[in-house]
């Protein structure tokens, strides 16, 4: 049995996501940022970053967002949750969840985690500022540019859906006008139509 490692409101839930759509036999095991558990021995023994997700496998542990997507993706084909037989196709599909990765996620953490790059009070201030216009922009791109409908890749499902439907459940915290981005919206929505989502949705609720 897999385990998940996740805290609710986390780039964690793209994989929690995954995880169900493939049917998976899994465990999601909640972690308490309250209490800096992702900072525990415990955890650190497992996830030497400190963060989520972390995928507990029989290979052994994975972490980093889009690698455990493709993970899922690719261990249970079934589920068809990438494009597994075109090698351009899942490059596209990587490329997609990489700028969520490196650069979407990025601009978002400058909000609360500022100390990652900088010393001063000030500095935390101007990042602060700064992500309504950066994460703003990076969504921005994906609107207009990247996103193919109806899902994020066109008419198949894939491994991109979860992941832009949870950083765009961060939207309104970050103070990014959702009014300029009705595609990802509508995606949003469309998103908690599907069984899987809302099962998650609720379970990290709860
Ligand atoms: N690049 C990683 C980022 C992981 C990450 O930063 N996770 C955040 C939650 S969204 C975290 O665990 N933060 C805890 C901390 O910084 O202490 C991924 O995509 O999985």
């Amino acid at each position: 049995m897999y385990k998940l490692y996740y805290a609710p409101g986390t780039c964690a839930l793209a994989s929690h996501i995954a995880l169900e759509e493939a049917g998976a036999d899994y465990k999601a095991v909640r972690l308490d940022f309250k209490s800096n558990q992702q900072s525990s021995p415990e955890y650190l023994a497992i996830n030497p970053k400190g963060r989520v997700p972390a995928l507990v496998t029989e290979h052994g542990v994975l972490t980093e967002t889009p690698a455990i997507l493709a993970f899922i993706a690719q261990a249970f084909p079934q589920a068809k949750l990438a494009p597994l037989g075109d090698a351009f196709k899942f490059a596209e599909m990587q490329a997609f969840n990489s700028y969520l990765c490196s650069t979407v996620h990025v601009a978002h953490a400058h909000k609360m985690r500022g100390h990652r790059w900088a010393t001063e009070e000030s500095s935390f201030a101007d990042f602060k500022r700064m992500v309504p216009k950066s994460v703003g922009a990076g969504f921005a791109l994906i609107e207009r540019n990247m996103f193919r409908g109806p899902w994020v890749m066109g008419e198949a499902y894939t491994i991109c859906d979860p992941y832009l439907y949870t950083l765009g459940t961060w939207l309104e915290g970050d103070s990014v006008d959702v009014s300029t981005l009705p595609k990802v919206m509508a995606h949003r929505k469309r998103m908690l139509e599907r069984p899987a989502v809302r099962k998650v949705v609720e379970a990290e609720k709860a």
